[in-house]
């Protein structure tokens, strides 16, 4: 445990086994937190409260400056720890799961250097201050990411915190505590707490000393999450699941449209919130589609995630492989056609948590796989006649975290995509903005992370009149 500025037993002796999902090797072990060490943690950040709040936002942003410059030399270790203990490509790993982080981290720093904290308006004068103390609770599948996307804006705010990392991926979170240190937070800012769900990170939640709750996972744990913070009347930022439609327009360019949102659905196993896992094409180009990412799945052999070339490693865990075969066996009961991948192991690949890259077609609206996060490399094709139609079944699932919308010509993709009930929207591909806004529609969450309305969840205001 990283508490009040220093590494401390914790108060039981149990412990998670950290294991490398490609080989199902034990990796590593931390510990089992309980209530008693969460406590603690909440108490050193409380105590660090009205300093760091204090400390002039120019002086908070070097401190994130320095973070970002710690992580930024850790790249290499970042992204090897990253690979062994969720099996996302090394290449993968550098490229996204060290240097979005990175780039987050030296965002906030920016922003917190120039973010207006005082504004006036008419006679007044509105001050936004910290909320006070976070508990953050994230999850594995970007599990650095995940970190600075709450930590960055969180202490740019001058709020102070603990995290509670996902037990499949700790290791990061450590590396990440390592560079708060090196960086010179001031001790009791940022404090670490590994443990279990249901005992370190409720205990979190449950805790009086936390003003508000940031969540990062599934919608089941999320809605019991937002009923504990509802009752204690917490701040309580919540980001969900998602089933994201990838909409391709009949003027679009097909074949490119079907080979990134594959690309898309691939990367990290299929372990991404806002992935555009059901395919929406027009009726008379359908078929062409499904056989362009039938060829495409071909491309992403499930392989080593050490190896160079490896496109798809394993998934992060025996339980999220069962579960995403679990979908697959489903989607093939359910009357889906099959047209690339399926439930067995892959080839070669027994051991290991790997699922082939499977391509369904002939999904209707009404199956599970077209309406359940599945969190897995598994895509759903789903025809529409006309413009209504897709639309109505875009917005068909409880989700809307993000989609994205094909057409040769913006406007029109643009315009669809102003009738899509979700948080973001690619046009034509798109280009992930670290500053743009990030968050759901409906039962995908509450509040919005990264950039200035990120930093604004972690701000209260008060106004002051003349
Ligand atoms: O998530 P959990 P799991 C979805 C995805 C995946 C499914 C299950 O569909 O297949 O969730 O994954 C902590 N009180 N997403 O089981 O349980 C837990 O320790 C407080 C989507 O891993 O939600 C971890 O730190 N905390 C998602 C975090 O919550 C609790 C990313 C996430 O775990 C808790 C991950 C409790 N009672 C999974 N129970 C996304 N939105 O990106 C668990 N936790």
């Amino acid at each position: 445990m990283y508490i009040g500025g220093r590494w401390c037993p914790a108060a039981s002796t149990d412990a998670i086994e950290v294991v490398n999902p490609a080989d199902e090797q034990v990796i590593g072990t931390v510990p089992a937190g309980t209530a008693q060490d969460v406590d603690a943690a909440v108490r050193a950040a409380r105590a660090a409260l009205p300093g760091w709040a204090a400390t002039p936002p120019a002086e908070r942003a070097a401190r994130l400056s320095a973070l970002r410059d710690t992580l930024a030399a850790r790249r290499e270790e970042i992204a090897a720890t990253i690979t062994a203990e969720l099996g996302a490509p090394l290449a993968f790993a550098r490229s996204v799961h060290a240097d979005l982080p990175i780039a987050v981290a030296g965002s906030f720093a920016e922003l917190a250097a120039r973010h207006p904290f005082e504004e006036r308006i008419d006679n007044s004068t509105v001050l936004h201050e910290p909320v006070g103390v976070v508990g953050a609770i994230t999850p594995w599948n970007y599990p650095l990411h995940q970190i600075v996307a709450k930590a960055a804006p969180a202490l740019a705010a001058g709020c102070t915190m603990v995290l509670k990392p996902a037990e499949d991926t700790p290791l990061v979170a450590r590396i990440f505590a390592e560079a708060v240190h090196a960086a010179g937070l001031p001790a009791g800012v940022f404090n670490l707490v590994t443990g279990v769900g249901p005992v370190a990170g409720q205990a979190l939640v449950e805790h009086p000393g936390v003003d508000l709750v940031s969540f990062t996972g599934s919608t089941a744990v999320g809605r019991t999450i937002g009923a504990l913070a509802g009752g204690a009347v917490k701040r309580v930022a919540l980001e969900l699941g998602g089933k994201s439609a990838n909409v391709i327009l009949p003027d679009a360019d097909l074949a490119r449209a079907v080979n990134v949102g594959v690309a898309n659905v691939f990367a990290n196993s299929g372990q991404t919130c806002s992935a555009w896992t059901r395919v929406l094409v027009s009726a008379d180009r359908y078929e062409e589609a499904v056989a362009l990412a039938a060829k495409a799945a071909a491309k992403y052999a499930p392989g080593d995630p050490q190896a160079p070339d490896t496109r798809l490693g394993p998934v992060v865990s025996a339980a999220q492989r069962d579960r995403v075969r679990g979908y697959i066996e489903r989607g093939i009961a359910e009357g889906a056609r099959l047209v690339a991948g399926g439930p067995q192991a892959p080839e070669g690949r027994e051991r290991g948590y790997y699922v082939r890259p499977t391509v369904f077609a002939d999904v209707t609206e009404d199956m599970a796989i077209a309406q359940e996060e599945i969190f897995g490399p598994v895509i759903a094709f789903l025809p529409y006649r006309d413009e209504e139609e897709a639309v109505r079944i875009a917005n068909g699932t409880v989700y809307g975290l993000a989609g994205a919308v094909w057409s040769a010509d913006e406007a029109t993709a643009v315009a669809f995509a102003r009738r899509l009930e979700t948080g973001q929207v690619d046009i034509n591909g798109g280009r992930f903005n670290p500053r743009a806004p990030f968050g759901g529609y409906k039962q995908s969450g509450v509040g919005r992370e990264l950039g200035p309305h990120g930093l604004a969840e972690y701000l209260q205001t008060k106004s002051l009149q003349f």
